[in-house]
């Protein structure tokens, strides 16, 4: 429940960087600069938040030490999908991904070590973070076709991070 907690407020602080939600925001280490009325930025604010998301999730899932260097973000629309595959772009399969799903629910199709293993089918919510590494690194995965929906921090979309040691 932490996890969830503390990755809808990474979500919030981005949306903050551009807009209104400032005021009464507890401050976690970043800096606020007032750009204008109404506009601040918040150097250095959700890349902390991610960090301690990101690094506290991989130790819970036996990665003590984890230091991303690559975000890939993805965003879903109603009726997009992401086919089975493995991620492979990344120099070292020593460390793992750690995905951080906002906003509409998916089901994570998470199979084997061969495209066509029977994958299992994870509902995955707003905050929901999945850590996937060792032998399961190579695992095939994907997300079925996104269920239209609206939720209040993203709308009709579903954003995924995953965060990689790339190089
Ligand atoms: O959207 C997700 O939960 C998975 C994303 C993914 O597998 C990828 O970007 O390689
Ligand atoms: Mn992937």
């Amino acid at each position: 429940m932490a996890e969830r907690v503390r990755a809808l407020d990474m979500i919030r602080h981005r949306d903050a960087a551009s807009g209104d939600l400032l005021s009464g925001l507890p401050h976690a280490g970043g800096r606020a600069e007032a750009l204008a009325d109404g506009a601040t930025i918040l150097w250095g604010f959700a890349e902390s938040a991610a960090e301690e998301i990101v690094t506290r999730a991989a130790a819970a899932a036996g990665f003590a030490g984890f230091e991303p260097d690559a975000c890939l973000i993805n965003r879903y629309e109603p009726g997009a999908r992401l086919s089975m595959h493995q991620d492979r772009n990344e120099r070292d399969f020593g460390a793992p991904i750690v995905s951080v799903s906002l906003g509409l629910p998916a089901v994570f199709l998470f199979g084997g070590s061969r495209r066509h293993d029977r994958p299992r089918r994870v509902r995955l919510e707003s905050g929901d973070v999945v850590v996937w590494g060792g032998p399961a690194r190579l695992t095939f995965h994907g997300i079925e076709p996104l269920a239209d929906g609206h939720h209040p921090l993203t709308g009709h979309h579903r954003i995924n991070l995953t965060f990689r040691k790339a190089g």
